[in-house]
């Protein structure tokens, strides 16, 4: 599903649900959207395909690791640092940084999907740059949410936005290439986000953004050494992948500049 006002995107969702339950998520993700609008009108694309159980890739979820920082500058560092370990040269890390802070669409907008970034070269790869590529055909089975929300509630992280990226990045971590991610929200009051690899795991940072501030995006970092952009491409919005395994949550880390 996907919202807009016609103009700016609202709110999206990606479900991967057996057939006798379509209907009702389907009605679920309107809702959702008509609440997003706040009564103002919107405009719901809900895209339902059908997806074959062969080809279903099941999975474990990313584990996460909080990061308690003071504020999003020194979330920011961090940022860079977490990225710089994954194996993201210093300077397309900062360049990444700078993206996602001016707005990563035309004229400095938000994308509706995701920016693909050459690891090497610095390079944007996908193909329309207000759209991105968008992730989609992943969800969580029903047991698998259970336990995971359990976990993530007991770290105190129960917003619905944890579990969502949590799936959402776990999907990209398991795709062929990939070196890292780069999130932020692009909703004003939400100003956390995560560096995430596979290697690593999710590396959740308590702020990222002054609060406030309506930009946000995505970055995945791929090294296209072994891998064609179609075949990422074509991974991210076409694989099916279901978690049936949640991650493990551990526990936070204040982290400071100083730290080493
Ligand atoms: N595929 C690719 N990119 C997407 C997708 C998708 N399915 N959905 C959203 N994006 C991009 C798009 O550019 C949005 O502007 C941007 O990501 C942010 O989307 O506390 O809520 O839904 O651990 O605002 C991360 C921290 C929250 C969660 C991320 O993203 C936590 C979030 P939002
Ligand atoms: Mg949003």
């Amino acid at each position: 599903m996907r919202a807009s006002d016609g103009e700016h995107h609202l709110a999206g969702a990606e479900r991967l649900v057996a057939g006798e339950e379509v209907a009702e998520v389907t009605a679920g993700l309107a809702r959702r959207a008509l609440n997003a609008a706040g009564g103002e009108s919107v405009e719901i694309v809900c895209n339902i395909e059908k997806v074959d159980t062969a080809d279903i890739h099941y999975a474990t979820l990313p584990c996460l690791h909080p990061y308690n920082v003071k504020d999003y500058h020194e979330g920011r560092q961090l940022a860079k640092r977490l990225l710089e370990e994954t194996g993201v040269a210093n300077n397309v890390a900062t360049e990444a940084l700078n993206m996602l802070t001016a707005g990563p669409g035309p004229n400095k907008t938000v994308m509706r999907g995701a920016v693909i970034l050459d690891v090497h070269m610095g390079e944007r790869m996908e193909r329309n740059p207000a759209r991105g590529v968008r992730v989609t055909r992943m969800d969580l089975t029903a047991e698998c949410h259970a336990k995971q929300s359990e976990v993530l509630a007991k770290a105190g992280l129960k917003h619905r936005r944890v579990i969502e990226a949590l799936t959402l990045s776990g999907k990209v971590l398991s795709c062929p290439g990939i070196v890292a991610e780069l999130c932020w929200s692009d909703d004003p009051e939400y100003t956390a986000g995560y560096v995430a690899s596979p290697a690593k795991g999710y590396r959740r940072i308590s702020e990222l953004k002054p609060a406030g501030q309506a930009i946000g995006g995505r970055i995945f970092f791929v090294d296209f050494g072994n891998v064609e952009l179609s075949e990422v491409v074509n991974y991210l919005e076409k694989k099916s992948v279901l978690f049936n395994q949640p991650g493990r949550v551990f526990p936070e880390t204040i982290w400071s500049p100083e730290d080493a």
